[in-house]
């Protein structure tokens, strides 16, 4: 089985897929492709089913409202393991920094994602039907130490997603700019409330 070619990226140019190091050839048009001015995924979002995307896309989500660049993969550590290995030794070679990996029941995708990933791992825990989640939590949460996956909550795949952007903005300006916005925004959002609360009672949130 090969590697699926041609993943889906946010706000790539579509000629910036199969990335090795240095400069390479697009392969579709030849044409030769300047690494140093491309625009690379910062973040990969990976999950181990479609059937996770609900959750992910929360993350997704938070990735563009930041104007993050990122790819975004299904891929199964149990079904295709070829590929996981492929996609996970590549990863930084891709200019990824930050995995957020996404996973339910046995859930090892995360875990295996920080075993061969050097970056920071974020795990989101998919709920599920038979044991609520605490299943995936367990799976992505019990890292053997050296190997720690960063979790979140059971579906919290917004929070991951801002957990990333955190990251991230440790060495980019502009982003921790957009972050301090956002959490400003936040905490007047919760200021409004109370506020109306005071004025308004309980009953107004009813
Ligand atoms: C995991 O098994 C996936 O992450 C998913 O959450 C769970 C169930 O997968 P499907 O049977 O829905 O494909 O690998």
């Amino acid at each position: 089985m090969q590697a699926r070619k041609e993943p889906l990226r946010g706000r790539l140019p579509s000629a910036v897929w199969k990335v090795a190091s240095g400069s390479m050839k697009d392969s579709d048009s030849e044409r030769e492709i300047n690494l140093e001015d491309s625009t690379m995924a910062k973040v990969s979002v990976v999950m181990g089913s479609d059937s996770d995307m609900p959750v992910m896309a929360k993350a997704v989500e938070v990735l563009e409202k930041f104007g993050v660049d990122y790819e975004i993969r299904i891929i199964s550590a149990h079904r295709e393991p070829d590929i996981f290995v492929d996609y996970a030794k590549t990863a930084k070679d891709r200019g990824v920094q930050v995995i957020i990996a996404g996973a339910g029941k046995a859930a090892h995708l995360p875990g295996m994602c920080a075993a061969v990933f050097e970056g920071p791992v974020i795990g989101i825990p998919m709920k599920t039907s038979d044991l609520g989640g605490v299943d995936s939590l367990y799976s992505i949460v019990q890292m053997p130490t050296g190997v720690p996956v960063a979790t979140v909550a059971i579906n919290g795949g917004a929070n991951a997603g801002i957990l990333a952007v955190k990251m991230l903005a440790m060495t980019d300006s502009a982003l921790a700019g957009a972050l301090h916005d956002f959490i400003v925004e936040q905490k007047e959002s919760v200021e409004s409330k109370d506020a109306k609360l005071q004025s308004e009672g309980y009953h107004a949130f009813l």
